[in-house]
């Protein structure tokens, strides 16, 4: 292999020279595959779409955990399903307010491949004793779980494979009752301009289960195609609209440092362009 294709939607790809291949293998649910390439580093794509890379993973994971947990002023308890690279859990750990951390990722494989071959993600996370690795499915979790969260993310694949149902309604009624009081669900919404089909459904389940259901955007080199989205589903109608100087105030005392995230763009995220706004419009 000299180049790794990515075609995520039929008609359009993307492409990596391949210097090394670090590992081609079957976990007990995906192709997993790792390799090297000079601008990003490593590499892993699950079904033949990238998921993570060490040059760019830094603004998906300061994203998906910091507009919720700085949306809120005392976020304690956090769910994590999927994301078993550990990226998002380090970022997790970062807010000294987080007590504890419950992370349901359905592929064992995927955590301790992860582990070995991308200690940067993890940064010792999955060792931390604020946090709490369970293997299993994230849907059965929230269905049947009797713990609460301030903060739930999913830091899923793409709406195909194991990841499929944690796009689904039944899925997301299961994280509402998962949510403590005042508590916000955010979601991995894949790329707007492509994956409209996928976001769409989420829009319509957030607004039948959620008081706010809404998305902000994010800008990640390697998810190509425009801004992906994540999704924002949530009861409290204050959580959108914290003053940015509560969030600056929130980020000083919490001693947050980041690459991506700022409070400023942290507002600005939520500003949707119209073709999104058109299409998750119900
Ligand atoms: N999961 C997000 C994968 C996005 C898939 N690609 C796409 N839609 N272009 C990433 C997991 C990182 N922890």
């Amino acid at each position: 292999m000299d180049r790794f294709t990515e075609e995520l939607e039929p008609g359009y790809f993307q492409g990596f020279a391949v210097d090394r291949v670090i590992l081609d293998e079957k976990t007990d649910l995906q192709h997993l595959v790792i390799f090297e390439n000079r601008l990003f580093g490593r590499i892993m794509a699950l079904d033949g779409i990238i998921q993570t890379t060490e040059k760019d993973e830094f603004i998906y994971h300061e994203m998906i955990a910091h507009v919720p947990l700085m949306s809120h002023a005392a976020p304690r308890r956090v769910l994590i399903v999927g994301g078993g690279d550990g990226g998002t859990l380090r970022e997790v750990l970062r807010h000294p307010d987080v007590e504890h951390v419950v992370q349901v990722e359905i592929d064992a494989g995927v955590i301790d491949t992860c582990r070995r071959y991308f200690p940067n993600h993890s940064q010792g996370a999955f060792d931390n004793p604020r946090a709490e690795i369970i293997i299993d499915d994230g849907f059965d979790y929230v269905a049947t779980s009797d713990q609460r969260f301030d903060v739930i993310i999913t830091d899923s694949t793409d709406a195909v494979g194991p990841g499929a149902v944690l796009f689904s309604r039944d899925y997301y009624a299961g994280c509402r009752r998962c949510l403590a009081d005042g508590g916000v669900l955010v979601t991995q919404n894949g790329v707007a301009f492509l994956q409209m089909y996928e976001v769409r459904p989420s829009a319509q389940y957030f607004s039948e289960l959620f008081q706010d259901a809404h998305f902000y955007g994010a800008a990640v080199p390697t998810y190509v195609g425009g801004i992906m989205l994540f999704g924002w589903a949530t009861d409290d109608m204050a959580l959108r609209t914290v003053s940015i100087d509560t969030l600056r105030q929130r980020y000083s005392t919490r001693q947050l440092v980041t690459r991506y995230y700022t409070p400023d763009l942290h507002c600005g995220a939520f500003a949707l362009p119209q073709y999104v706004i058109d299409g998750i419009r119900h």
